[in-house]
């Protein structure tokens, strides 16, 4: 019998994209090829392209249907997406394709690429993490969907005035985006404030009935997750909030009803903005609304769609369903999803437990005591009045039944487990909450799992042993190899295969040609170009001029004092002091590239900014050093301008304090196009000076073990200012005005911070083994061969690194979930 033909992605030709492009520049832009803008091009191809997306989609979507399958459901509270065109036609095998029809009809892809727009719905790393995983789960053939919030305004844009930091709203979808849908048939009605009654049913039965003071309208908006190869696309659901009709007067009169009109706004303003803080929490009630509403909408999705398939048997529910908790934002799906089953469905505590229990999987992030959420309870109480109930009773039974049993009238184990925090004012502490309700806690990478388990939650551990575990984070090398860097990509394809994108281990097969000269003209010709390309940007970006010949060091990520950006500053200016006493101070030239929002509240982080720019803005201009030392302070560092630096890296500086980084993922994306670490033995950058040999990098400064010891005896960072005299001329030259003309001054809180302030992440402690790695770097890079062997091993070696193989491991040891193959 002939089998029937199947449309493959990736399957049109050129000429058929150029007709439906042309298509859609008619009929769905209302336009023509004469008069269209780039924009219209752009959403033109989108659509294009979204033909085969949404056929694919609704493929995959029917597949799970039919065969039932457990899905997981991925809750985070951030998703950097960033661009997704050239993402998508590469993960449907069509970007040559429409490169040679977009060409054909004047256009250059990549210029049209430019007319997106980020979607920068996320911070930083654990954004990122969420939008490779998301990537990866689709490309396995994983059911999967991921949930989060439809921010009207991403990430603030970063403007530099002066080398100042200003923020500018983002707005990313002010001229609509071609990839989301918005789906009303799903929208959702999400209650929150009021009261709880106590109420006796028929049976006799006590029940709760929680009467909200206000209702919020959740509206989904899906934006399809193409596999690389196109066969699955799973959907991101993010949601909207918009006010409801709903109003209560039963709640109104019962003074259960706050300001009527203020709420009315406010639910208008839950999707708002996203929140600009990595790393810390506000502990603005808006951000636990925010919470609420989008993991409240998603439950109710997830129940909508297991009743559909089981009714009120909820006998299957574990069997179907698993959640991840990303960090600690979306933890209160945990007592929602109790209060769904015992209030509404009427399940006993202990069934509802155990079914919550095996549903639910927690990811931590950070150590930082700044992170770990904890709501004030008077608030909690305001919002989510029978949440609060729940929590109780969690916290009750877990005290009684569990921590009691081992240890036995230790009250400061039970104050220290317990989920609530007693004080003057009492707090929900929802990093125990995870804990207590989840089956798996992981941390990002080896180290920091251990710190999890050792220094975070060891009594925690000590209860369940088994539930502590390490999934290593992973980045998609499809966009941060395959799409940003091919050239490269290419090289690779030629040297081990086309299978590499899926397969990422196959790039060590480019190990055996590490010492081949040929080879090696090949990689630094790619990297050389991948620097003239960057040298346009900066010259566009900043007006500053520098060259290709230098060396490209770039340190790329939030700012925070623990990630150490004033540690790189510092070595700068001790840099600058040389080349200054010493014009033939012996160095290769040296162009240190940064990029790095701050939160806007967070007042030295803005300062280092500021002196980052005005410590440029001298170096730059002082003929004197010949051009040896450059320093670049990209604005607005993004998804898309990571694209762009990435591929140019020579040295990824990963300088973190040890036992700080959680694991990192830029450090993984630099050495996997060809950058050497210059880090500390901090997150994942132990396990990538494993795989690639620190041999090969500059590793350097305390350890974790090391850092503990200094701590502990009584870290003076006084010691080091006269101790080094380099340290001691870089810090007093902030005090004067030789940076910052006319206004002397200017730049010491960061010197402040670092002496009177204690020096909290060792950045003076580490100052002289990092300027020594900083000379091997310098040495090594001068010896072409042995710079090229060493960032071909590790570019090679990166292959652990893929954000596939993490989530392979969380399918196997956390979410116990099977692919499926989608015809
Ligand atoms: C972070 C950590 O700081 C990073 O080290 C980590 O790579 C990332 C993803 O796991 O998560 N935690 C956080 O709050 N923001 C991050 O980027």
């Amino acid at each position: 019998m002939a089998k029937k033909k199947v449309e493959q992605p990736g399957s049109l030709d050129k000429d058929q994209l150029k007709q439906n492009i042309i298509h859609h520049l008619r009929s769905t832009l209302g336009t023509s090829e004469e008069k269209a803008s780039r924009q219209s091009w752009w959403k033109a191809t989108c659509a294009a392209v979204n033909e085969q997306v949404y056929e694919r989609l609704t493929q995959t979507q029917q597949t799970h249907l039919k065969q039932d399958t457990r899905a997981v459901h991925y809750l985070s509270a951030e998703f950097l997406m960033g661009r997704l065109t050239a993402n998508n036609l590469h993960n449907l095998g069509l970007y040559e394709t429409c490169g040679v029809a977009l060409k054909e009809l004047g256009i250059d892809i990549a210029d049209l690429c430019e007319e997106e727009p980020d979607m920068a719905l996320g911070n930083g790393g654990l954004g990122r993490l969420a939008a490779c995983f998301i990537d990866s789960l689709a490309t396995l053939n994983l059911p999967a969907i991921g949930y989060g919030l439809h921010y009207e305004h991403g990430l603030f844009r970063q403007e530099i005035r002066d080398g100042r930091q200003i923020e500018r709203p983002d707005s990313w979808r002010e001229y609509g985006n071609p990839w989301e849908i918005c789906r009303p048939e799903s929208i959702q009605e999400i209650p929150l404030y009021g009261y709880v009654e106590t109420v006796f049913g028929e049976d006799g039965k006590m029940k709760k009935v929680w009467h909200a003071g206000q209702k919020i309208k959740g509206v989904p908006w899906d934006i399809p997750v193409v596999g690389y190869e196109g066969k699955t696309v799973n959907i991101l659901r993010l949601w909207e909030s918009r006010a409801s009709e709903f109003f209560d007067w039963d709640v109104f009169n019962a003074g259960g009803y706050i300001d009527s009109q203020a709420e009315k706004a406010q639910a208008e303003t839950i999707s708002k903005v996203l929140y600009p803080n990595d790393e810390s929490e506000a502990g603005k009630i808006l951000r636990l609304v925010q919470q609420y509403f989008f993991c409240a909408c998603s439950l109710k999705d997830i129940m909508r769609r297991y009743k559909r398939a089981h009714g009120s048997d909820f006998s299957q529910f574990a069997a179907q369903i698993a959640i991840q908790l990303n960090d600690t934002h979306p933890t209160i799906a945990i007592p929602e999803l109790m209060r769904i089953l015992v209030d509404e469905e009427e399940l006993d505590w202990d069934a509802a437990w155990a079914i919550c229990y095996k549903v639910f999987s927690y990811t931590n992030h950070t150590l930082l005591p700044e992170a770990l959420e904890k709501w004030a309870l008077y608030l909690f109480e305001r919002v989510l009045p029978r949440h609060l109930e729940i929590i109780y009773e969690i916290n009750r039974r877990f005290l009684e039944d569990l921590v009691e049993p081992k240890w036995p009238g230790d009250d400061a184990i039970k104050a220290k487990l317990s989920i609530i925090e007693e004080g003057s004012q009492r707090k929900v502490r929802m990093g125990n909450l995870c804990v207590i309700g989840s089956h798996k806690v992981n941390g990002v990478a080896e180290i920091h799992s251990k710190l999890v388990k050792e220094d975070l939650f060891p009594e925690f551990a000590e209860l369940w042993p088994e539930k502590m575990c390490n999934v290593t984070n992973g980045v998609t090398p499809r966009r941060w190899l395959l799409s940003c860097n091919p050239e490269l990509a290419k090289l690779y394809t030629d040297t081990v295969g086309a299978e590499w994108p899926l397969k990422l281990d196959l790039m060590r097969g480019a190990l055996k040609h590490a010492d081949d000269a040929a080879f090696q003209k090949k990689f630094m010709d790619i990297k050389r170009a991948n620097k003239e390309k960057l040298v346009k940007v900066i010259k566009a970006e900043t007006g500053i001029d520098v060259s290709a010949e230098a060396i490209f060091d770039i340190q790329i990520k939030r700012l925070h004092e623990y990630k150490r950006q004033q540690l790189n500053l510092i070595h700068i200016m001790a840099l600058y002091r040389r080349l200054l006493a010493n014009p033939d101070y012996d160095m290769h030239p040296r162009v240190f590239i940064f990029g790095s929002k701050a939160a806007p509240g967070y007042k030295l982080a803005k300062d280092i900014i500021y002196a980052i720019n005005k410590v440029a803005e001298r170096v730059n201009n002082d003929e004197r050093i010949k051009g040896k030392l450059k320093v670049v302070f990209m604005p607005n560092y993004r998804v898309s301008l990571a694209e762009k630096l990435i591929p140019a890296a020579d040295v990824s500086q990963q300088i973190s304090t040890a036992g700080y980084e959680a694991s990192g993922t830029g450090n993984m994306k630099l050495a996997m196009n060809g950058a050497i670490t210059l880090g500390t033995l901090d997150g994942a950058n132990i396990e990538i000076a494993e795989e690639a040999g620190a041999e090969y990098n500059a590793i350097f400064g305390l350890t974790v073990d090391e850092v503990k010891a200094v701590k502990a005896k009584g870290y003076n960072p006084w010691d080091y200012y006269y101790a080094n005299p380099e340290i001691k001329a870089v810090l007093d030259w902030m005090d004067t005005d030789f940076f910052t003309p006319g206004r002397p001054g200017e730049l010491s809180s960061i010197k402040r911070a670092l002496l009177d302030g204690g020096d909290t992440y060792l950045a003076l402690a580490d100052f002289e083994s990092y300027s020594e790695a900083q000379k091997k770097v310098d040495a090594m890079y001068r010896d072409k061969q042995v710079w090229a062997k060493a960032v071909i091993v590790n570019s090679a070696t990166m292959g652990k690194f893929n954000s596939d193989r993490s989530i392979q491991d969380y399918a196997d040891y956390i979410w116990y979930l099977k692919s499926c193959s989608v015809a």
